[in-house]
C-alpha cells in the first residue's frame, strides 16, 4: 500500500507542501495516541477556559491546539497558522509561504463520551509580505486553498485529503506509524435520501430551511417524492466522512439565537477545507444562496452557514433558498 509521501509526491505535490501536510499529520498521529488512551492519559475533561468562540475548552481541545501550533509554527514553511482556539493568528517563519488554519479538535462535545471527533486543517499560499500574525494574509476565499483534509479518529484513524486533484483516503496503520492509501478518488453520490442536521434548533432557521426540512419530513407523498432518513453525530469531520462513503446533506444553517452570527461553524477552518473535499468528490458546498468557497472572509473566526453533500439534494436546498 502506497505512503502518504508517495501519493503527495505521485500527485506532484511540491516538497515545501509536503513537509507541511507531514507536520499536521505528526501532530494528528500524536492526537490519535492521546485519544486513544482515553481516561488512561488523565486528559479528558473541560478546563476552566473559554475559548474566543466562548466556547468551554477541553483538556485535548488545548493539547491538540498545542501540538498542531507548536509543529507548524517552526515549520520553516509555513508564514503563520490560524486556529479556532487562538484569539488571533500567530506568525511561522516570515521566508514561509504557506498559511494554514484548522479546528485542532472538532466535535469535542462528543470526547468525554468515546464519541468520534476530528481534526480539520487547510492550506493556503500567502499573496503578500505581510506577517502571520496580521490576520490579513489569510483573508483569501477558499477557491484559493491549496490543500485541505481532516483526520476522523474513530474506530481506525482515517486521513481524507485533497491537493486539488481528487480525493484520497488513508487509513493509520499503527504498526508502521504512517498513513497508507485505502481509497483512492473518493465520489460522492449525487442523489441521497440522508439529512444531517440538528432539528432542536428548527425554531430558529429562516422560513426556506424550515420548509425544506418540513418537505423532507412529508416523505414519499411530500414535493419531494421520497422518504428520506436523519443523522445528527454533532461531529462535523463524522458527518463530512459519512457523505464522502455513501451520500448525504449536512447542514448547519444560518439560526437567529445570535443574528449577529452567520451561523454557528466557522468558514476558515471548517466551511472551506470541507467544501473545497466535497466539490473534489463531485459534490456541492453553499451557504444556500452560494458557493462556500466564493465567500470573501473578513476575519479568521468569519462564521458561515453551511449546506453541503450530494450535489442534486445541495442543489434543491439552494432553490428552497433562491427561488
Ligand atoms: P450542535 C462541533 O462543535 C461543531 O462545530 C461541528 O463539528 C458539529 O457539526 C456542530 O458543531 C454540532 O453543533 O449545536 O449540534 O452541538
Amino acid at each position: 500500500m502506497k505512503r502518504l509521501d508517495q501519493v503527495l509526491a505521485a500527485d506532484g505535490v511540491n516538497a515545501e507542501l509536503e513537509l507541511v501536510i507531514k507536520d499536521v499529520m505528526v501532530a494528528c498521529k500524536d492526537i490519535a495516541y492521546k485519544l486513544g488512551q482515553g481516561e488512561l492519559a488523565g486528559i479528558l475533561g473541560a478546563t476552566e477556559d473559554e475559548n474566543v468562540q466562548g466556547e468551554t475548552q477541553k483538556m485535548l481541545d488545548v493539547i491538540s491546539n498545542d501540538l498542531l501550533k507548536d509543529i507548524l509554527v517552526a515549520n520553516p514553511y509555513v508564514r503563520g497558522v490560524g486556529s479556532e482556539e487562538e484569539d488571533y493568528t500567530i506568525a511561522g517563519n516570515a521566508d514561509g509561504k504557506y498559511l494554514v488554519t484548522f479546528d485542532p479538535l472538532d466535535g469535542s462535545s462528543n470526547i468525554d463520551v468515546n464519541l468520534s471527533v476530528g481534526t480539520i486543517f487547510s492550506v493556503l499560499e500567502a499573496q503578500d509580505n505581510k506577517s502571520g500574525d496580521n490576520q490579513e494574509v489569510f483573508l483569501q476565499n477558499g477557491r484559493k486553498q491549496v490543500a485541505a483534509g481532516y483526520v476522523l479518529y474513530g474506530p481506525s484513524s482515517l486521513l481524507v485529503m485533497t491537493t486539488g486533484n481528487g480525493v484520497n483516503l488513508f487509513t493509520l496503520d499503527t504498526n508502521i506509524g504512517e498513513f497508507v492509501l485505502t481509497k483512492e478518488a473518493l465520489q460522492i453520490p449525487e442523489e441521497t435520501a440522508e439529512f444531517a442536521i440538528n432539528m432542536s434548533n428548527q425554531r430558529f432557521w429562516e422560513p426556506e430551511m424550515k420548509q425544506y426540512i418540513d418537505d423532507c419530513l412529508l416523505g414519499e407523498e411530500g414535493p419531494l417524492g421520497k422518504r428520506y432518513n436523519m443523522r445528527w453525530v454533532a461531529s462535523m469531520v463524522a458527518e463530512v466522512h459519512r457523505i464522502l462513503i455513501r451520500g448525504g446533506i449536512f447542514m448547519y444553517p444560518y439560526d437567529n439565537r445570535d443574528p449577529s452570527k452567520a451561523g454557528k461553524l466557522r468558514l476558515m477552518y471548517e466551511g472551506n477545507p470541507m467544501s473545497m473535499i466535497v466539490e473534489q468528490a463531485g459534490g456541492a458546498s453553499s451557504t444556500g444562496r452560494m458557493d462556500i468557497m466564493d465567500v470573501a472572509p473578513q476575519g479568521i473566526h468569519d462564521r458561515v452557514p453551511v449546506v453541503l453533500g450530494s450535489k442534486n439534494e445541495v442543489a434543491k436546498v439552494v432553490a428552497y433558498h433562491t427561488k
